[in-house]
């Protein structure tokens, strides 16, 4: 049998990884796009634009929300693994939009499931859940499959949804269906509203004098950063064995928003100096005084979680998966990437030019 994948938020962050890494197992992969009135499509542009093309690799308009868009492509398509990747996954807009949230991140799945159930045939399913199903609240951690619930945000209860319908449709029907419970993993096509990339692009755009500081929201929240390359394979592995089950991907280390900024700066040689304390904290460069980052509680949340520091044995014991990349290293290659885009050379030469 042929190996055929769609993936939802094929254009998203981790769909541009795992395009990559299916076509390279030989999958002919589908893929979902919204229509958009300009052009979404740069993180998978070189699939676009390869012999892949039309070939191995399909992309068809579609939205997760429309439920006879998503009947229709799975009749067409027959998928023989479906990796439901779409949502409107920015946490802090969700407070924004958490109807919209509602909708797009939690009944989608829902729709695409039974898509998936009514045209029958064997296919097997992965939801991109997440860590933010966990409060985040200090005891708890590190979290495991077996850490209560406890959603801080409407993105997370509309997770919340989908981790619980993929769970029953496994249990109801008898489907091949998992989640992947994945801390937050990032990457140089990371968007750049997430701290991670805010950080390393503004830090670049300083240097570049295209921007005079980087301001940001909580910098105590703690976060078990990793890298998207290393989770889409973790996210395969997951429908590759005998039965479907549930299982976090995290890297075993915890760094605060703080620590992201303090670490992206030394790849560039800069020591930050902190001082103040809450809206008032401060960052200067150590050596010249200039203030780089300063608190605007426009950034900070409704609510908040706190602390998330996955516990993945389950993943390294069942599935054989771990991290290659660790946090240093992914600081490393997200900076390196901003430098190169941003200023025109990358972290080391800039280090020897100053
Ligand atoms: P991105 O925000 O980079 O990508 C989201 C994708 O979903 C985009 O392709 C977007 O398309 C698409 N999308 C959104 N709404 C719809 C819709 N209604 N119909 C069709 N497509 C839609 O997210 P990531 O790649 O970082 O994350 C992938 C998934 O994993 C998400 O579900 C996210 O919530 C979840 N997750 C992510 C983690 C992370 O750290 N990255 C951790 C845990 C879970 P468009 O370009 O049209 O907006
Ligand atoms: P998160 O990622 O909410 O964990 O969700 P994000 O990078 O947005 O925030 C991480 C932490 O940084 C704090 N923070 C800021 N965040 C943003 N975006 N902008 C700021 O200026 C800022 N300042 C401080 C946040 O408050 C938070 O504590 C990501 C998404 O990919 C989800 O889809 C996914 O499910 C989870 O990771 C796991």
């Amino acid at each position: 049998m042929n190996n055929v994948a769609l993936i939802t938020g094929i254009n998203g962050q981790d769909g541009s990884y795992l395009a990559e890494f299916l076509l390279e197992k030989g999958y002919e992969v589908h893929g979902l796009v919204r229509r958009h009135s300009i052009s979404v499509t740069s993180r998978i542009d070189h699939l676009i634009h390869s012999p892949y093309n039309n070939v191995k690799f399909f992309l068809h308009y579609a939205d997760t929300t429309d439920s006879s868009g998503l009947m229709r492509l799975m009749a067409e398509i027959k998928p023989t693994e479906v990796y439901n990747l779409a949502a409107q996954s920015h946490v802090g807009i969700s407070f924004e939009v958490p109807e919209y949230t509602a909708d797009a991140t939690g009944m989608s799945t829902l729709k695409l499931l039974e898509a998936i159930r009514i045209n029958g045939g064997p296919c097997r399913f992965y939801q991109a859940s997440t860590s933010e199903l966990f409060g985040g609240l200090p005891e708890t951690a590190p979290q495991s499959e077996k850490t209560p619930f406890y959603p801080k945000s409407p993105y997370g209860v509309a997770k919340l949804y989908s981790y619980w319908i993929t769970v029953n449709y496994r249990e109801s029907y008898n489907m091949f269906t998992c989640n992947g419970i994945l801390f937050n993993h990032e990457s140089p096509r990371r968007g750049e509203n997430f701290v991670t990339r805010k950080i390393t692009l503004a830090i670049a755009n300083i240097l570049a004098g295209k921007q005079e500081k980087l301001s940001l929201g909580n910098m105590n929240a703690k976060r078990d950063w990793g890298f998207a390359g290393d989770y889409v394979e973790g996210m395969w592995l997951m429908l590759q064995q005998d039965k479907p089950g549930d299982y976090v991907l995290s890297t075993n280390e915890t760094h605060t928003v703080r620590e992201f900024v303090e670490a992206a700066f030394q790849e560039v040689g800069i020591t930050v100096r902190w001082e103040g304390t809450g809206v008032n904290e401060k960052g200067y460069d150590s050596r010249t005084g200039r203030l780089l980052v300063d608190v605007n509680p426009e950034f900070y949340r409704p609510a908040e979680v706190e602390f998330l520091w996955g516990d993945c044995s389950k993943a390294e014991k069942e599935l054989n998966w771990k991290r290659k990349v660790d946090f240093k290293g992914l600081v490393a290659m997200m900076m390196d990437a901003d430098m190169q885009a941003v200023v025109g050379v990358g972290c080391e030469e800039f280090k020897n030019r100053k």
